[in-house]
């Protein structure tokens, strides 16, 4: 029918116009008051972790999360579902502000300028977002919502004020979360992280713990990334066992996984930090060498500090001891760095032939080990091992499981859950953030701004580096800083940290909802219909924006401002595009490859098949420029088919062979079970082998064909189009129904075997026409029916007529 060339540029435009000027991606929206159709169809709302929009732009490995759960969101609707497939910004944040410093302008100016840049680029690979709903963290009636849900947290007693040492990274200036490290190194520019005391904002994201950890069970994420989180919050029950110091009226509470172990200790350690040893001051007689160990440890991380295989280093408390509860043997008490202030209580009863730190420090302080547990081989080892408890008086010959209550009960002490996961710090010393609403009275203390305040405007500032002092930049904006208190009106200054780059990304999702809605971060109503996310599609941030966003929405349900306990229910992980020399795509490395340049050579269909033909969604893979021409082939080669379709409607029907149109349905079925489980690639293959049966034909009907771009629709939207419009249809494909497939035409690919012992039947069996003739004979063979028969005797022979028969002569 058409023998035009196919001209991608010309298409694409053209359809993208036609998409856009008819509006066909705009969300009805069937939970808003005014909505009249439409609410009893199903909803769909299919998420993509939405970009920082980096001075950089896009590569060809950003789009691949994005095609596909564009093909699934137009699947969806297709099948009747309304959709919900939004974008936006997430721009507030270091990089941000870096890209800003390095080009000397203003980051709200780079922002604005990177969006626009990133909208072209993505709009360029025909994505069917409904712009409409686009939503940017740094806009102020967004932030305005981020900075609600902190007065929230504040009111209910989960963000506070702390004093605690804090990761400092020298390079970006200011105090870090735990989740922000890699290792010991900051996250963003790899340098080491110090401790540093400093006043700071806090969320009590350990509040949620147990929730977080009970509620993955029900989520549709890739296993390893619930691992991830529950290794991350590390809950791990243990005890906690009372030491009293002797001649004093202190106890050392110490936290210990292994209660059962404590007949094996021999030493008590405090973190150098704890406050018991400032009490014991008087009684300890070497109280300089405190001192000197305490500031030499200052300089390091927790991870050094606690590594294992580390020089241990500490300090003895001469002067006092350690009792311990169940046998009353007095111990010596060292302060190490390898006991944490931070976790547990700060202190360990030290047993070193059950646990390698301690182990180790036994041997460097020649301190004594002592085995209460059997099973290893204490000489040259601990032994962290189960097994039974010995040398622990009347314990002995108890398992461990068992010995942990006991023990725990007869020392007196009590059973206790600990988290690995800590909580949030949550300020910035740094300008490109959401101001923390909150305001410094000397008289009224910190009070939070009032509700119809807000937002509190990030203020313009001259200079928006970091003041290495430890105070945000705009601290040095006298006339921003200085507020009368909301509550007695003196004089007071307002907080000068920012939040988290990670506080915009906590709750961006329900925004699309409602993006524009004034008097509440998102209407219950709508929210109700919408959440959960359906499929939340994207990379990394396992223990990073996952955690938070899950905490946040936790947080939300409790105060009723959403409707649902879970942001995403399913998750679907995706594995990213390595430049061609197999590296990360980056600048410095000058690998990177320009979507716009694919899209312009080989059109933004190709590319899209071409990165959703890469192999497995969530496997990692290289960019090859040779290997695009392929899809761009198989794309060429649909188009040419076409000619197959006759022109008039009325032309001959039903003279379509059997086997294409068995070969259809199982395309077709095969095509919406994988676009359903995130396989695209197999999906693409399947339709590639139908295309080839095709082409073999002298004519397509009209009605298989047109099914078939249907299915095809999805992965090149532009071309599908086309055609479709070239065959007359006057709809968008986007608004037709998907193609169904007739099961009954599903012929199975199986055969039927005869099995014969010595020329008589004895069994028949079915398998797959793929299986070998070595397997076919194994099977028949197997058969009980059979083996009855052959039972103890060695055949003569075995014969296989191909796909009939099976004769074991005897
Ligand atoms: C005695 C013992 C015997 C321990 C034994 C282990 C094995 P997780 O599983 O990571 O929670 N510990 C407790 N508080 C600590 C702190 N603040 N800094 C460093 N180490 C600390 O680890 C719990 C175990 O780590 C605890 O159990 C304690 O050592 C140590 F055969 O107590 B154990
Ligand atoms: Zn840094």
């Amino acid at each position: 029918m058409t023998n035009k060339e196919y001209d991608h540029k010309k298409i694409e435009q053209k359809w993208r116009w036609e998409w856009e000027k008819a509006g066909i991606y705009k969300t009805t929206d069937p939970a808003s008051p005014e909505a009249t159709q439409d609410k009893t169809k199903p909803k769909c709302f299919v998420l993509d972790m939405f970009p920082f929009p980096s001075g950089a732009g896009l590569h060809v490995g950003h789009p691949k999360g994005y095609i596909a759960s564009d093909i699934y969101a137009r699947f969806k609707k297709m099948n009747g579902f309304n959709v919900l497939h939004p974008m936006g910004w997430d721009a507030f944040g270091l990089p941000a502000e870096q890209y800003a410093i390095k080009n000397k302008i203003h980051p709200r100016v780079a922002v604005e300028k990177n969006v626009a840049r990133y909208k072209e680029q993505l709009s360029l690979i025909g994505f069917n977002y409904d712009w409409d709903r686009e939503i940017n963290t740094t806009d102020t009636r967004y932030y305005k919502w981020t900075q609600w849900i902190f007065l929230k947290l504040l009111e209910k007693g989960l963000a506070y004020e702390s004093f605690e040492p804090v990761n400092w990274c020298p390079t970006c200036q200011t105090g870090l979360a735990n989740e922000d490290l890699d290792g010991t190194k900051c996250e963003r520019c790899g340098t080491e992280v110090e401790k540093r005391p400093m006043r700071q904002w806090v969320l009590k994201i350990t509040d949620y713990a147990d929730r977080l950890i009970a509620d993955l069970d029900g989520l549709n994420w890739p296993e390893h990334v619930k691992e991830a989180q529950r290794n991350w919050i590390g809950r791990s029950e243990g005890a906690i066992i009372k030491f009293l110091i002797s001649n004093s009226e202190f106890l050392i509470d110490v936290f210990t996984t292994r209660p059962d172990t404590l007949f094996g200790a021999t030493y008590v350690v405090l973190a150098p930090e704890h406050e018991t040893v400032d009490k014991l001051k008087e009684k300890i007689s070497n109280w300089g060498e405190v001192l000197a160990y305490r500031a030499e440890m200052k300089t390091k991380t927790e991870i050094e500090r606690t590594a294992e295989g580390k020089e241990k280093t500490g300090v003895r408390l001469e002067g006092v001891v350690a009792i311990n509860p169940v046998n009353n043997e007095e111990l010596p008490i060292f302060i190490a760095d390898y006991v944490l202030a931070h976790y547990g209580t700060g202190a360990i009863m030290a047993v070193p032939a059950h646990d390698t730190r301690d182990y180790e420090f036994a041997k460097k302080f020649e301190l004594p080990i002592k085995e209460v547990i059997k099973g290893g081989d204490i000489s040259k080892e601990a032994y962290t091992g189960d097994g039974e408890l010995v040398n622990s008086g009347k314990y002995s010959g108890m398992a461990v499981e068992e010995a942990k209550k006991a023990v725990t009960e007869f020392s007196g002490g009590k059973l206790k859950t600990t988290y690995r996961l800590r909580d949030w710090v949550f300020s910035r010393q740094r300008y490109w953030g959401e101001p923390i609403p909150v305001i410094h009275c000397e008289r009224c203390g910190t009070v939070p701004v009032p509700e119809k305040d807000l937002p509190v405007k990030l203020p313009d500032v001259d200079s928006y580096e970091p003041t290495g002092t430890g105070e945000s930049p705009l601290a040095n904006i006298r006339d921003w800083v200085n507020v009368k208190c909301p509550k007695c009106r003196g004089d007071a200054k307002r907080e000068t940290n920012t939040m988290p780059n990670w506080a915009g990304s906590s709750w961006y999702y329900l925004r699309y909802i409602d993006p524009r809605n004034q008097n509440a971060l998102v209407n219950l109503e709508k929210e109700k219909y919408w959440s959960p996310v359906d499929v939340y599609v994207g990379g990394d941030h396992a223990t990073r924006h996952l955690i938070y966003a899950r905490f946040w929405h936790k947080f939300l349900f409790d105060i009723g401002a959403v409707n649902y306990s879970e942001p995403f229910k399913r998750l679907e992980f995706l594995g990213v595009i390595l430049a061609e020399d197999g590296r990360k795509m980056s600048k410095r490395w000058g690998n990177v490859v320009n979507p716009d340049d694919i899209v312009e050579t080989y059109g933004a269909d190709t590319l899209r098949v071409y990165e959703m033909f890469m192999g497995p969604f969530e496997n990692t893979s290289a960019w090859n420029m040779e290997s695009i021409i392929g899809p761009r082939r198989f794309i060429e080669r649909v188009w040419k088919t076409q000619s197959k379709v006759p022109t008039s409607p009325t032309a001959s029907r039903g003279k379509q062979n059997l086997k294409l149109i068995t070969l259809y349905n199982q395309t077709v079925k095969k095509v919406s079970e994988d676009i359903e489980g995130f396989k695209f690639n197999t999906a693409i293959s399947k339709m590639m082998i139908f295309l080839n049966e095709m082409e073999k034909e002298e004519t397509i009907e009209r009605e298989m064909f047109e099914g078939f771009l249907k299915i095809f629709a999805p992965f090149a939207p532009h071309v599908a189009e086309e055609l479709w419009h070239e065959l007359g249809n006057d709809t968008f494909i986007y608004n037709e129904p998907w193609t169904v497939y007739d099961d009954a035409k599903i012929v199975n690919d199986t055969m039927t075997i005869a099995v014969q012992v010595s020329g008589k039947l004895r069994a028949t069996f079915e398998t797959s026409v793929d299986t070998s003739d070595d397997e076919v004979k194994k099977l028949a063979a197997d058969i009980p029916e059979v083996k009855k028969w052959t039972e103890g005797k060695t055949p003569k022979n075995v014969i296989y007529v191909k796909k009939k028969l099976v004769n074991i002569v005897l």
